[in-house]
């Protein structure tokens, strides 16, 4: 699985290092308060009084210890995504599968070593959607000295080296995620009643900050296309229609055989200054579609050859009688006609009973709360910032106006270095760019955006400002506008501007080398992914059920043969093919998420993987050879994606779509994988609580088959409502 050479690297890095190990140790109380984030009052869940998080920031080798007092009236758990929790499988923070969730009063301590993991990651509760209501931060391992950088190459010489590096080791965890204004138990249970689907969020937040911003009327009657026309009447630029028109770029996936991006992209075009405002749409005629996901069906829609960039908002107020949406009027069935006024698209799937009348109207009204602001010395030269998705539902485009961003990590770990304008976030990925700080001095946004996917769509653009540090002598322009500029590389709909190069995600090669075994597969298993029911989601057959005895406890939990339990032998290479089925009711994209391994992401496509296993797929379907390493992956719009990981990590790992929608309702399995060792590694931690603490028989009570959800969410919800005015 791995070359010789990495090994022996690895085994002297990590011997080098055991002498520095250290324990570090964090307190986390998990609490109820009451926040603003958005300029919209609400109840927040909060560790530390913070959202997010604090940051866990550790060096390559050291070990953690995190106890967590949890004084929430609700059940949590804390996971470590991304990190591999190697010999303590009872500390991966799942509650059914590796522990009891600690109780509301109760506590739990986390201990487990980083080993030779490194990068950014975070951390989130477990428990149902909790995270969504910001139990959830950002932790950080600083790699070893000795870890050749792949932005290295950037440096002229050893002074520029010097400064990539400290700009590394101050990287600004920036953490993005999708926000809503209730509560998420609020936010399921409704789901869970009504059948409509919650891909609607009132806002977007970068590290706890954001604000409400809506659409005008013009864009709400477009719809998703933002009513951008193909005569370029707007003569301001154009949109970077990809031809492709598939999911498939717009989420970071992609199919093998896609045309190659354009890395370098507007920055080496001729007389571009990334700060001026010179029209676009001088630079390069384009024909090419919007790369709206969900869209697959729309190829034959007339080329919209010259979409406009969003100007700013206000000037799109003329917009209403542009036509460049009425060619795509067929869209109407696919729920993309006008928006609501937070700039979705409609619910497409009710309950028997129900409708759109069902739900609370859907309003926007502007805010003005402060956004976050990171700020760049460029005496330094450089920035470097590490991003994760870390939102419910809503998949994140994120550019920096007039900057290029060096794409050197993914999900943690180096990869080969990408310049790129655009990139897109999965739910749950991370990557860590680095920005050159060589613009004009002043404030840049940081552009995070909804990109839509299969048939739920919302018009969605979040801001952060990343402001160069001043001398003061020199004045400071003002932030750059949107209008016509050149230097904003992402449309409000996620789109790319119109030439702006976007991340090749099938080129996220590791930048150490590590491969594959390239010997075929111990064992296939092929899963089905579907949408079974309005309120069910499930990776093969069965929708996951949450034990009510961890199963890392063996055989007396009621998981471990469950249908959704699945156990391989130890040390076996192991290829999973997921596909989205063709009956499910919906073909959304899926983000996965496996926990216990990184894995190797072998390749995408559409349909179904037309092969028994990757061994007999052609080169140009399946990468054997560099291809990325990572914990998170999408599964394309009704496609196929085949993932490889070996078994040498012995537990209990759940596999999952990181959508919290799915996976509370069912879309999840668990792999279990060197049985015979797991005891053993449990420790005194996790047997102590076997029986669980007292308390925690609610958690058990959270053996909760779908019905059981609905149930413990409405009573919760009518408590919410009874108890609210004493609570407020
Ligand atoms: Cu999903």
């Amino acid at each position: 699985m791995i070359t010789p050479l990495f090994t022996v690297i690895t085994s002297v890095l990590l011997t080098s290092r055991v002498s520095e190990a250290a324990l570090r140790k964090y307190n986390f109380t998990l609490h109820s308060g009451t926040r603003s984030p958005d300029g919209v009052q609400r109840e927040v869940y909060l560790i530390n009084d913070q959202q997010p998080g604090p940051l866990i920031d550790v060096n390559e080798g050291d070990d953690l210890e995190v106890f967590v007092k949890n004084d929430l009236p609700v059940e949590n758990t804390i996971h470590w995504h991304g990190l591999l929790q190697r010999g303590t499988p009872g500390m991966d923070g799942v509650p059914g599968v590796t522990q009891n969730p600690i109780p509301a009063g109760g506590n739990f301590t986390y201990k487990f070593s980083v080993g030779d993991e490194y990068g950014f990651y975070w951390y989130h509760t477990h428990f149902r959607a909790y995270y969504d209501d910001a139990i959830r931060g950002p932790l950080m391992i600083h790699p070893s000295p000795s870890r050749t950088r792949p932005f290295e190459k950037l440096a002229q010489n050893d002074g520029d080296k010097a400064m990539l590096l400290q700009a590394e080791r101050d990287a600004v965890p920036v953490m993005l995620n999708d926000w809503t204004h209730d509560l998420s138990d609020v936010v399921y249970e409704r789901y869970f009643r009504t059948g409509a689907f919650p891909h609607c969020v009132d806002s977007l937040l970068a590290n706890g900050a954001g604000r409400m911003e809506c659409l005008p009327e013009s864009i709400l009657q477009a719809g998703v296309g933002l009513g951008l026309d193909s005569t370029a009447s707007m003569g301001s630029g154009s949109m970077k229609m990809s031809t492709e028109t598939s999911s498939m770029s717009m989420m970071g996936m992609s199919m093998r055989k896609r045309q190659a991006m354009t890395m370098d992209g507007m920055s080496n075009m001729p007389g571009m200054q990334m700060t001026s405002t010179a029209p676009m749409a001088s630079m390069t005629p384009k024909s090419n579609m919007a790369p709206m996901s969900g869209m697959d069906t729309m190829t034959s829609m007339a080329p919209m050859s010259s979409m406009a960039p969003m100007s700013g908002m206000d000037s799109m107020s003329g917009m209403s009688s542009m036509s460049g949406m009425d060619s795509m009027s067929g869209m109407g069935s696919m729920g993309m006609g006008p928006l609501n006024p937070k700039g979705c698209t409609p619910p497409m799937m009710f309950r028997p009973g129900f409708n759109i009348s069902s739900l609370p109207p859907p309003t926007c009204a502007n805010t003005s709360s402060s956004l976050l602001t990171i700020p760049a010395n460029n005496t330094q030269g450089w920035l470097a910032l590490n991003l994760v998705n870390s939102g419910a539902v809503t998949q994140l485009g994120v550019s920096l106006d007039g900057h290029s961003m060096y794409i050197y990590a993914a999900d943690g770990l180096y990869v080969a270095l990408q310049e790129v304008k655009v990139l897109y976030l999965s739910v749950g990925q991370r990557y860590s760019v680095m920005i050159k700080l060589n613009q004009s001095p002043m404030d840049y946004y940081l552009r995070f955006a909804s990109y839509p996917w299969g048939d739920m769509q919302q018009v969605l653009e979040g801001q952060a400002i990343v402001s160069y540090k001043m001398n003061t002598t020199m004045p400071k322009r003002t932030i750059e506008a949107r209008d016509g500029s050149a230097s904003v590389y992402m449309l409000t709909n996620g789109s790319a501007a119109m030439d702006a190069s976007t991340l090749n995600n099938d080129n996220l090669h590791p930048f150490d080398g590590n491969s594959p075994p390239s010997k075929a597969a111990d064992i296939t298993k092929v899963f089905n992914v579907s949408q079974t029911g309005i309120v069910t989601w499930v990776i093969n057959r069965d929708p996951y059920i949450e034990p009510s005895m961890p199963i890392v406890y063996g055989n007396a939990s009621d998981g471990w043969n469950a249908n959704t339990t699945y156990h391989f032998p130890a040390n076996s290479t192991v290829d999973i093919i997921m596909a989205v089925a063709e009956d499910s009711m919906d073909k959304m994209a899926h983000p996965i998420h496996l926990h216990g391994h990184k894995f190797w992401y072998l390749g995408s496509g559409k349909g179904q993987f037309p092969y028994a296993s990757v061994t007999d797929a052609p080169s140009s379907m399946i990468n054997l050879h560099d291809p990325p390493y990572r914990d998170t992956e999408n599964l394309p719009m009704s496609g196929w994606l085949a993932i490889r990981y070996v078994t040498d990590n012995p537990g209990a790992w759940l596999l999952h779509c990181h959508v919290q929608w799915h996976v509370l309702s069912g879309m999840a399995v668990v792999l279990v994988e060197g049985e015979k060792e797991i005891p053993s590694l449990l420790g005194s931690e996790s047997t102590s609580k076997a029986p669980p603490p007292s308390g925690a028989k609610t958690g058990a009570a959270s053996t909760h088959t779908p019905k059981y959800v609905f149930l413990r969410n409405f009573l919760m919800c009518i408590g919410t409502l009874m108890a609210a005015p004493f609570l407020f």
